[in-house]
């Protein structure tokens, strides 16, 4: 999977290789519905009541999920882009990105493969904060994230710039660590955690959906994890 070739100074190295067997493996599950307790809300597991969405298992560590493919971006090489339909695209360098207003936040994430993490404290930069600096076109609708490693994910524009959603540079305060994602993620703690996006480089706004790696492989499209939107 390469890195954005167009731009030089984009250029990350990536170690690893794509487990394509990890790969298959999870898209057959898709396939078989697997992990899938039938107990989602609005039938069963009630959001206002209960902190773990069906079928999870709350986890103390830190699980690590990727494709294979771990990018080395150096912090001076990292940039952040937000085009596709905005009126002022943005092209951030890692300190100018960190001289934005930051946020601190404590939310749980929750992965499609069944573990949940409770109060995780982030700092980073509001997403909606850097959606107003690029001015979104009215007819944005939705958002496609590219990554170092060349994975993709894709989001309504309303989830994006919901009061939680963060783009952290620092996990219980230190620097997020490259097999988390780092130098930048996305967090979007309210969808299953596949839809936020490590080694993010590129958020581009779009009048029309585009599914990314895992929603092309059976994922949801969507990813509600009191919904249980596992598979789509
Ligand atoms: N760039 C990138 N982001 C990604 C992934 C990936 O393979 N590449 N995997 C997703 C999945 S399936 C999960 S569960 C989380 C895992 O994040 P973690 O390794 O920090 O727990 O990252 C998501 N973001
Ligand atoms: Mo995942």
């Amino acid at each position: 999977m390469a890195a954005e070739a167009e731009n030089p100074d984009d250029d990350v190295p990536v170690t690893g290789k794509v487990r394509e067997k990890l790969v298959e493996s999870k898209q057959a599950w898709a396939r078989e519905g697997r992990l899938l307790t039938g107990n989602a809300y609005p039938l069963g597991g009630d959001p206002a009541r209960d902190r773990l969405p069906p079928g999870q298992t709350l986890v103390k560590d830190w699980p690590v999920l990727d494709l294979g493919v771990q990018p080395d971006v150096s912090p001076d090489r990292w940039r952040l882009r937000v085009e596709g339909l905005v009126q002022a695209p943005l092209r951030l360098t890692l300190d100018e990105f960190m001289a934005l207003p930051q946020t601190e936040l404590t939310n749980d994430i929750h992965c499609v493969t069944q573990w949940s993490r409770y109060d995780n404290r982030w700092q980073g930069v509001r997403a909606r904060d850097l959606v107003e600096m690029a001015r979104p076109k009215e007819e944005a609708r939705f958002v496609s994230f590219t990554s170092y490693d060349g994975y993709t994910t894709n989001v309504p524009l309303e989830d994006f710039t919901q009061d939680e959603v963060l783009l952290v540079h620092s996990w219980e305060g230190q620097p997020l660590t490259r097999q988390h994602g780092g130098p930048v993620r996305v967090v979007i703690p309210h969808l299953y955690f596949w839809k936020s996006p490590k080694w993010v480089t590129r958020i581009e706004l779009l009048r029309d959906d585009r599914p990314g790696f895992w929603e092309v492989r059976g994922y949801h499209n969507y990813g509600d994890p009191w919904r249980e939107e596992r598979y789509g």
